[in-house]
């Protein structure tokens, strides 16, 4: 027994002995600041290397080919739709869009008539893509939007400028100014005649019809004439909410589309972020307009479809008609 009692007392003496050189060790172990320093300051090094890569908020990129200018969306989640407002806003979803480039303005006449003389240097009958209203005093100042055109004409924009139209749900996102949820796309998410161009004249809201871009100041993210001016066309089909792959583009296929934004033509209410506007994709109207968008690899310091030259961009596919009316 007491052979035992000295072995289990040796054991215990040698626990402790073993755990005090341990300790004794890691506390007279030289400190790690320096290791840690040093891996901090490389910490800022890193993030820095990725923030001269990665586009930073209200970064701009002018796309050479139409000359637009887009500003970089920084990705995040939002909540998408209103349970509060249309049944078509209804449920309320959160949705997390990925970073992104959007047209700091609406489309011009001016950029338009770029695709168009592209189109005819190319030889292709550029008539065919005319905006209805091109002509028409009142939609044809160079720095009014571009309406008057389908859907198909916008696609066929896009595709000539290595752009491509906004998802509905990169609009809202944009609109809400991402987490700020702002319940107008306008600078201070409420909406007068100082903010935006809708239905209506007053304060700085001068024009009964389209006003040229870039009247009012912009929201959040440095984005002219979301709410009112032009209605914009965006890529996605109408779908009842909530839908899957919101952030990816849909098909082509000939179908209901969402306009967003509101425009001159119509009430202040339906400019607000969240309405949507179903629209088929072959109507045309004087409110109808759009901005382009484009993924994050699209920078000015990486090759891109955007530094080819008009002449080398392929022209968009023949349309059937002329000119589309509404029905
Ligand atoms: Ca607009």
């Amino acid at each position: 027994m007491k052979l035992s009692i000295l072995k289990l007392a040796g054991i215990v003496i040698l626990i402790v002995g073993l755990a005090t050189i341990f300790h004794h060790s890691r506390s007279s172990a030289p400190a790690p600041e320096p290791e840690e320093t040093e891996q901090d300051s490389d910490v800022p090094q890193k993030r820095h290397a990725r923030a001269r890569t990665a586009p930073s908020p209200k970064q701009e990129y002018v796309n050479p080919t139409d000359g637009s200018t887009l500003v970089w969306i920084p990705g995040g989640t939002f909540t998408m739709g209103s349970d509060s407002d249309d049944e078509d806003e209804q449920p309320a979803h959160r949705v997390t869009v990925r970073g992104f480039w959007l047209g700091k303005t609406e489309v011009t006449n001016a950029q338009f008539a770029r695709f168009l003389k592209a189109l005819k240097d190319a030889g292709i009958d550029e008539t065919r893509y005319h905006p209805s209203y091109w002509d028409e005093e009142g939609y044809n100042d160079p720095q009014q939007p571009v309406v008057g055109i389908i859907w198909r004409y916008a696609q066929a924009y896009c595709k000539w400028a290595g752009l491509r139209l906004p998802t509905e749900a990169e609009w809202e996102y944009a609109a809400a100014a991402g987490a700020r949820q702002l319940k107008y796309p306008t600078a201070t998410g409420e909406i007068s005649h100082d903010l935006a161009n809708f239905q209506g004249t007053g304060g700085k809201d001068k024009w009964e019809g389209p006003s040229p871009v870039a009247q009012f100041p912009p929201n959040p993210f440095g984005l002219y004439d979301l709410a009112g001016n032009a209605w914009e066309h965006t890529s996605s089909e109408f779908r009842p909410y909530p839908f899957k792959n919101e952030g990816q583009p849909d098909s082509e296929k000939r179908v209901l589309r969402v306009m967003r934004g509101g425009c001159w033509q119509y009430p202040a209410e339906i400019c607000r972020t969240t309405h949507r506007h179903r629209f088929a994709d072959h109507l045309c109207y004087d409110f109808a307009g759009f901005r382009v968008a484009k993924d994050e690899e699209a920078t000015s310091d990486e090759p891109s479809d955007a530094e080819t030259t008009e002449s080398e961009q392929p022209p968009p596919k023949k349309k059937k008609r002329a000119r589309v009316v509404e029905e």
